[in-house]
Protein backbone atom coordinates (compact mmCIF):
# COMPACT_ATOMS: atom_id res chain seq x y z
CA UNK A 1 0.00 0.00 0.00
CA UNK A 2 1.45 3.30 -0.66
CA UNK A 3 2.47 5.56 2.15
CA UNK A 4 -0.15 9.01 2.27
CA UNK A 5 1.67 11.96 1.99
CA UNK A 6 3.36 13.54 4.46
CA UNK A 7 1.02 16.47 5.70
CA UNK A 8 3.18 19.84 6.60
CA UNK A 9 2.86 19.28 10.89
CA UNK A 10 4.45 23.25 11.07
CA UNK A 11 1.66 24.86 10.32
CA UNK A 12 0.23 22.96 13.10
CA UNK A 13 2.89 24.06 15.81
CA UNK A 14 2.78 25.01 18.69
CA UNK A 15 -0.68 24.04 19.20
CA UNK A 16 -0.82 20.27 19.33
CA UNK A 17 -4.64 19.62 17.92
CA UNK A 18 -4.58 16.54 18.99
CA UNK A 19 -4.06 17.01 23.03
CA UNK A 20 -6.44 17.09 25.44
CA UNK A 21 -6.16 19.01 28.89
CA UNK A 22 -3.13 18.83 30.52
CA UNK A 23 -2.32 18.91 34.13
CA UNK A 24 0.77 19.78 36.25
CA UNK A 25 3.08 17.16 36.97
CA UNK A 26 6.00 18.29 39.51
CA UNK A 27 7.14 15.45 41.73
CA UNK A 28 10.05 16.25 43.89
CA UNK A 29 12.91 16.80 42.17
CA UNK A 30 15.72 14.61 44.24
CA UNK A 31 19.29 14.84 44.80
CA UNK A 32 21.64 12.84 42.13
CA UNK A 33 22.74 10.98 45.60
CA UNK A 34 18.97 10.19 46.65
CA UNK A 35 18.44 9.27 42.90
CA UNK A 36 21.50 6.36 43.32
CA UNK A 37 20.53 5.57 46.35
CA UNK A 38 17.13 4.49 45.44
CA UNK A 39 18.03 3.00 42.24
CA UNK A 40 20.58 0.65 44.58
CA UNK A 41 17.65 0.05 47.10
CA UNK A 42 14.80 -1.00 44.78
CA UNK A 43 17.59 -3.18 42.33
CA UNK A 44 18.53 -4.78 45.83
CA UNK A 45 15.14 -5.33 46.68
CA UNK A 46 13.61 -6.45 43.75
CA UNK A 47 16.96 -8.96 43.30
CA UNK A 48 15.48 -10.84 46.67
CA UNK A 49 12.39 -11.51 44.82
CA UNK A 50 11.99 -15.08 43.49
CA UNK A 51 9.25 -16.77 41.90
CA UNK A 52 7.76 -19.64 44.42
CA UNK A 53 5.67 -22.64 44.13
CA UNK A 54 4.69 -23.46 48.01
CA UNK A 55 2.18 -20.90 49.51
CA UNK A 56 1.04 -20.80 52.95
CA UNK A 57 -2.72 -20.56 53.02
CA UNK A 58 -2.96 -17.98 55.47
CA UNK A 59 -5.74 -15.37 53.91
CA UNK A 60 -4.58 -12.56 52.97
CA UNK A 61 -7.18 -9.35 53.08
CA UNK A 62 -9.05 -8.30 49.91
CA UNK A 63 -8.03 -4.60 50.72
CA UNK A 64 -4.15 -5.93 50.00
CA UNK A 65 -5.13 -7.52 46.52
CA UNK A 66 -7.20 -4.78 45.79
CA UNK A 67 -3.94 -1.93 46.55
CA UNK A 68 -1.90 -4.86 44.21
CA UNK A 69 -3.87 -4.75 41.26
CA UNK A 70 -4.26 -1.03 41.58
CA UNK A 71 -0.54 -1.01 41.48
CA UNK A 72 -0.48 -2.99 38.18
CA UNK A 73 -2.56 -1.39 36.99
CA UNK A 74 -0.80 2.02 36.85
CA UNK A 75 1.68 0.71 34.00
CA UNK A 76 1.78 2.73 30.66
CA UNK A 77 -0.13 1.28 27.96
CA UNK A 78 -0.73 1.81 23.70
CA UNK A 79 -2.96 5.14 23.78
CA UNK A 80 -3.41 4.75 27.18
CA UNK A 81 -6.38 1.90 26.68
CA UNK A 82 -5.22 0.24 29.79
CA UNK A 83 -5.90 -3.24 27.46
CA UNK A 84 -6.35 -5.30 30.68
CA UNK A 85 -8.75 -7.04 33.35
CA UNK A 86 -7.57 -8.52 37.00
CA UNK A 87 -9.56 -11.65 38.16
CA UNK A 88 -8.88 -12.00 41.54
CA UNK A 89 -10.29 -15.49 43.38
CA UNK A 90 -10.08 -17.07 46.78
CA UNK A 91 -13.30 -19.09 46.60
CA UNK A 92 -11.90 -22.31 46.82
CA UNK A 93 -14.53 -24.12 44.65
CA UNK A 94 -13.27 -21.69 41.77
CA UNK A 95 -9.37 -22.38 43.00
CA UNK A 96 -10.33 -25.95 42.73
CA UNK A 97 -12.15 -25.92 39.34
CA UNK A 98 -9.21 -23.73 38.29
CA UNK A 99 -6.46 -26.59 39.37
CA UNK A 100 -8.36 -29.16 38.07
CA UNK A 101 -8.54 -27.52 34.40
CA UNK A 102 -4.48 -26.28 34.78
CA UNK A 103 -3.40 -29.75 35.70
CA UNK A 104 -5.13 -31.46 32.71
CA UNK A 105 -3.68 -29.16 30.53
CA UNK A 106 -0.72 -29.68 31.65
CA UNK A 107 -0.62 -33.11 31.89
CA UNK A 108 -0.95 -32.96 27.90
CA UNK A 109 1.99 -30.86 27.55
CA UNK A 110 4.19 -32.55 29.88
CA UNK A 111 3.06 -35.93 28.35
CA UNK A 112 4.05 -34.91 24.89
CA UNK A 113 2.95 -31.49 23.54
CA UNK A 114 6.23 -29.60 24.86
CA UNK A 115 9.41 -30.69 22.62
CA UNK A 116 12.62 -32.33 24.68
CA UNK A 117 14.09 -29.57 24.48
CA UNK A 118 11.29 -27.59 26.22
CA UNK A 119 11.24 -30.14 28.85
CA UNK A 120 15.26 -30.90 28.71
CA UNK A 121 15.03 -27.05 29.62
CA UNK A 122 12.44 -26.97 32.57
CA UNK A 123 14.05 -29.88 34.18
CA UNK A 124 16.26 -28.36 36.53
CA UNK A 125 13.65 -25.96 37.61
CA UNK A 126 12.04 -29.01 38.75
CA UNK A 127 7.95 -28.04 37.28
CA UNK A 128 5.07 -30.71 36.47
CA UNK A 129 1.77 -31.04 35.66
CA UNK A 130 1.00 -31.03 39.17
CA UNK A 131 -0.35 -27.28 40.82
CA UNK A 132 -1.55 -27.48 44.28
CA UNK A 133 -0.17 -24.00 44.37
CA UNK A 134 -3.54 -23.05 42.79
CA UNK A 135 -5.26 -24.24 45.84
CA UNK A 136 -2.81 -23.63 48.46
CA UNK A 137 -1.80 -19.87 47.92
CA UNK A 138 -5.22 -17.70 49.46
CA UNK A 139 -5.31 -15.83 46.09
CA UNK A 140 -5.19 -16.23 42.46
CA UNK A 141 -5.04 -13.20 40.05
CA UNK A 142 -5.73 -14.00 36.88
CA UNK A 143 -4.37 -11.11 34.30
CA UNK A 144 -6.53 -11.14 30.75
CA UNK A 145 -5.48 -9.17 28.04
CA UNK A 146 -8.39 -7.04 26.33
CA UNK A 147 -7.80 -8.03 22.51
CA UNK A 148 -9.83 -5.25 21.58
CA UNK A 149 -12.14 -2.41 24.34
CA UNK A 150 -15.94 -2.79 23.96
CA UNK A 151 -17.43 0.63 23.45
CA UNK A 152 -20.51 2.29 25.19
CA UNK A 153 -22.57 1.57 21.77
CA UNK A 154 -21.08 -1.93 22.03
CA UNK A 155 -18.76 -1.15 19.06
CA UNK A 156 -14.97 -2.34 18.98
CA UNK A 157 -12.46 -0.18 19.99
CA UNK A 158 -8.85 -1.01 18.70
CA UNK A 159 -6.50 -1.36 21.21
CA UNK A 160 -2.50 -0.43 20.92
CA UNK A 161 0.36 -2.83 21.67
CA UNK A 162 -1.80 -5.28 23.55
CA UNK A 163 1.21 -7.95 24.58
CA UNK A 164 3.86 -4.89 25.69
CA UNK A 165 0.47 -3.02 28.17
CA UNK A 166 -0.14 -6.56 29.50
CA UNK A 167 3.19 -7.05 30.24
CA UNK A 168 4.08 -4.32 31.73
CA UNK A 169 1.06 -4.34 34.17
CA UNK A 170 2.38 -7.95 35.05
CA UNK A 171 5.52 -6.74 35.77
CA UNK A 172 4.71 -3.88 38.05
CA UNK A 173 2.08 -6.70 39.51
CA UNK A 174 4.88 -9.04 40.79
CA UNK A 175 6.98 -6.21 41.67
CA UNK A 176 4.47 -4.85 44.09
CA UNK A 177 3.60 -8.17 45.46
CA UNK A 178 7.29 -8.35 45.93
CA UNK A 179 7.33 -5.27 47.96
CA UNK A 180 3.87 -5.97 49.81
CA UNK A 181 6.51 -9.02 51.30
CA UNK A 182 4.02 -11.33 49.73
CA UNK A 183 4.99 -14.02 46.85
CA UNK A 184 3.95 -15.12 43.28
CA UNK A 185 4.33 -17.39 40.22
CA UNK A 186 3.73 -16.36 36.92
CA UNK A 187 1.78 -19.28 35.47
CA UNK A 188 1.63 -19.80 32.10
CA UNK A 189 -1.09 -22.88 32.00
CA UNK A 190 -1.66 -23.85 27.97
CA UNK A 191 -3.83 -23.54 26.74
CA UNK A 192 -5.93 -21.25 28.69
CA UNK A 193 -9.10 -20.59 27.66
CA UNK A 194 -10.51 -22.28 30.31
CA UNK A 195 -9.73 -19.69 32.61
CA UNK A 196 -12.04 -16.97 30.32
CA UNK A 197 -14.81 -19.80 30.79
CA UNK A 198 -14.61 -20.83 34.11
CA UNK A 199 -14.52 -17.01 35.19
CA UNK A 200 -17.26 -15.62 32.87
CA UNK A 201 -14.85 -13.43 30.87
CA UNK A 202 -15.72 -11.34 27.65
CA UNK A 203 -15.14 -12.42 24.12
CA UNK A 204 -12.58 -9.81 23.42
CA UNK A 205 -10.37 -11.14 26.53
CA UNK A 206 -7.32 -13.83 26.48
CA UNK A 207 -5.82 -15.06 29.81
CA UNK A 208 -2.62 -14.47 29.61
CA UNK A 209 -1.21 -14.95 33.02
CA UNK A 210 -2.32 -17.17 36.11
CA UNK A 211 -0.76 -15.68 39.47
CA UNK A 212 -1.30 -17.71 42.46
CA UNK A 213 -0.47 -14.86 45.80
CA UNK A 214 0.30 -15.34 49.23
CA UNK A 215 2.97 -15.86 51.63
CA UNK A 216 5.96 -18.23 50.48
CA UNK A 217 4.85 -21.56 52.70
CA UNK A 218 7.46 -22.05 55.70
CA UNK A 219 10.44 -24.22 54.63
CA UNK A 220 9.83 -23.21 50.72
CA UNK A 221 12.63 -23.35 48.46
CA UNK A 222 13.32 -22.11 45.00
CA UNK A 223 16.11 -23.47 42.64
CA UNK A 224 19.48 -21.91 43.05
CA UNK A 225 19.65 -19.91 39.96
CA UNK A 226 21.85 -16.79 39.08
CA UNK A 227 21.04 -13.54 37.10
CA UNK A 228 22.72 -12.87 34.21
CA UNK A 229 25.05 -10.02 35.03
CA UNK A 230 24.58 -6.18 33.71
CA UNK A 231 27.39 -6.88 31.39
CA UNK A 232 25.21 -9.65 29.71
CA UNK A 233 22.13 -7.77 29.44
CA UNK A 234 23.17 -4.34 28.64
CA UNK A 235 25.23 -2.69 25.70
CA UNK A 236 26.48 1.01 26.25
CA UNK A 237 26.67 3.66 23.55
CA UNK A 238 28.17 6.81 25.83
CA UNK A 239 28.83 10.13 25.06
N1 LIG B 1 3.24 -24.12 31.62
C1 LIG B 1 3.96 -25.26 32.18
C2 LIG B 1 5.35 -25.37 31.66
C3 LIG B 1 6.30 -24.31 32.01
C4 LIG B 1 6.87 -23.57 30.99
C5 LIG B 1 7.84 -22.65 31.26
I1 LIG B 1 8.68 -21.66 29.72
C6 LIG B 1 8.26 -22.42 32.58
O1 LIG B 1 9.24 -21.46 32.84
C7 LIG B 1 7.73 -23.17 33.60
C8 LIG B 1 6.73 -24.11 33.30
C9 LIG B 1 3.92 -25.19 33.71
O2 LIG B 1 3.50 -24.18 34.26
O3 LIG B 1 4.34 -26.14 34.35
Amino acid sequence: MAEPELPDFDDELPHDPFSGPRVPHAPPRLSLAEVAARADGFHAELDQRRSVRDFDPQPIPRTVIEDLIRAGSTAPSGAHMQPWHFAAVSDPALKARIRAAAEEEEKRSYGGRMSEEWRDALRPLGTTWSKPHLTEAPWLVVLFSQVWGVREDGGKRKHYYVAESVGIAAGMFIAAVHRAGLATLPHTPSPMGFLAEILGRPKNERATLLMPVGYPAAGCTVPDLDRKPLAEVSSWFEG
